[in-house]
């Protein structure tokens, strides 16, 4: 992996000077995480450069990059190789997605697939690039914890990660992924919804039993962090919260907490993975790239929007919650409309596919409007080979779309005029599978 980088930063200095150069990058917290770092590798590098997130790398978004730039990718474009191949310009590919097609002549791609090499997000490899460049870069290496965090790439710690951590100054702690690790622990449990804990969550009373059982003092009046729990009081914590939800959610709640200083504090990677997302869903990547970088006015705008977005995630379940679905044989199909936001669609259906109250094999869909198209997102509960992305594809052939994502979550876009049709194909579909 290191010579690959090492020889696409050759010719991208190389390139430089003679052209300019545009970095596009996708809007989740890996791809934001992953502009921050080449951004400011760039900057100290002495390189002019533009910079744009997008949602979606489709055929007309390409389309529209210019040719008169080297184009330099971040965290997508591996699936889209033959519609870069068409672009008569120098294009980097900086990712770490599926590559199902041949390497175009004009494509440098720097993906860990290629080396058969341990699994790396963009931030990541942004970061071995801008640390390559410059040791100065070293003071990026949080950047990089987020993007892992924001990938889910933390659950089998590579060593390459291993020395990100270190490079990050980062504090690991096994225990409950209860976030921010750094808030006192009562009004962790009292807000949290994942894990869901019927009778805690919400309830503060129902938050002191809990703490009462699992013996966990008050220092000062105050409850301790999570961070701040000895491994006895963490072992505690866990047994008493295991009485209350499945084994399920049990062991995807369990795992490495990772804290970072971040604005000179320390901070809860996962707590600032979900504030970067939540400031992309929202569409205000600009706030998301600077809070990334340290700006303390967007750290503020950002913390809003960050509420906001929790709000309208709280307001969408409810949604969910109050009124009927189409339902069948293990699964339901949520037909939001305009009740639910096309951009959070997705999260819902993941939150309620691994609740508690979600049987195991249950597939859940999700379809709200997105101007004039419909976004659909499909999730099964827990893993049991139910392939969501086949019982999409098999809804969308007569109807068009093309299906994005794996075995147990996918999505598509459809024309909104097919949305009574795709819901009676979609029927069919899951039918004949179950
Ligand atoms: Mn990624």
């Amino acid at each position: 992996m290191q010579q690959i980088i090492s020889n696409a930063l050759v010719k991208i200095n190389k390139l430089s000077k003679t052209k300019p150069i545009k970095i596009i990058s996708h809007f989740d917290t890996d791809g934001i995480t992953s502009a921050a770092i080449f951004g400011r590798m760039m900057q100290r590098w002495g390189k002019t450069y533009t910079l744009q997130i997008t949602r979606e790398l489709e055929e007309e978004y390409c389309a529209t990059l210019p040719e008169t730039h080297v184009l330099i990718f971040l965290n997508l474009a591996s699936g889209m190789l033959p519609i870069l191949a068409q672009k008569k310009t120098e294009i980097f590919v900086f990712d770490h997605h599926e590559i199902p097609t041949q390497i175009p002549q004009n494509v440098t791609m720097i993906n860990p697939r290629l080396t058969k090499s341990e699994p790396l997000s963009s931030a990541a490899l942004c970061y071995l690039a801008a640390r390559t460049l410059n040791p100065q870069n070293k003071d990026l290496a949080y950047l990089a914890v987020i993007g892992m965090v924001g990938d889910q790439l933390e659950k089998n710690l590579s060593p390459q990660y291993e020395e990100i951590l270190r490079e990050a100054e980062t504090v690991v702690k096994r225990g409950l992924l209860l976030y921010p690790a750094t808030r006192p622990l009562d009004k962790t449990l009292e807000y949290s919804s994942n894990p869901y804990i019927p009778n805690v969550t919400g309830s503060y009373r129902g938050v002191l039993e809990l703490l009462r059982d699992a013996r966990i003092p008050r220092e000062n009046d105050r409850c301790k962090t999570l961070l701040e729990l000895t491994d006895t009081e963490m072992g505690n914590l866990i047994t008493a919260i295991a009485m209350r939800i499945p084994q399920r959610s049990l062991e995807q709640s369990l795992g490495n907490l990772y804290v970072i200083k971040f604005f000179h504090q320390q901070a809860d990677a996962r707590e600032l993975s979900a504030l970067i997302n939540a400031c992309g869903k929202m569409g205000h990547h600009s706030v998301a790239l600077a809070v990334c970088l340290g700006n303390k006015i967007a750290k503020e705008q950002a913390e809003r929007l960050y509420t906001e977005y929790k709000q309208q995630l709280i307001a969408g379940l409810k949604y969910v919650q109050e009124n009927t679905h189409i339902s069948g044989p293990q699964y339901t199909i949520i037909n939001a409309q305009d009740k639910i936001k096309d951009t959070i669609i997705g999260t819902i259906t993941s939150m309620l596919s691994s609740s508690a109250t979600c049987e195991e094999g249950t597939i859940l869909i999700g379809l709200a409007y997105a101007q004039d198209k419909i976004k659909v997102s499909a999730r099964v509960a827990g893993r049991t080979g139910r392939n969501v992305r086949e019982i999409l594809h098999n809804a969308v052939i007569k109807i068009g779309g093309e299906v994005k994502g794996h075995l147990n979550a996918a999505g598509c876009l459809i024309e909104k005029t097919k949305e009574q049709a795709f819901i009676t194909e979609l029927q069919a579909s899951l039918i004949s599978t179950n």
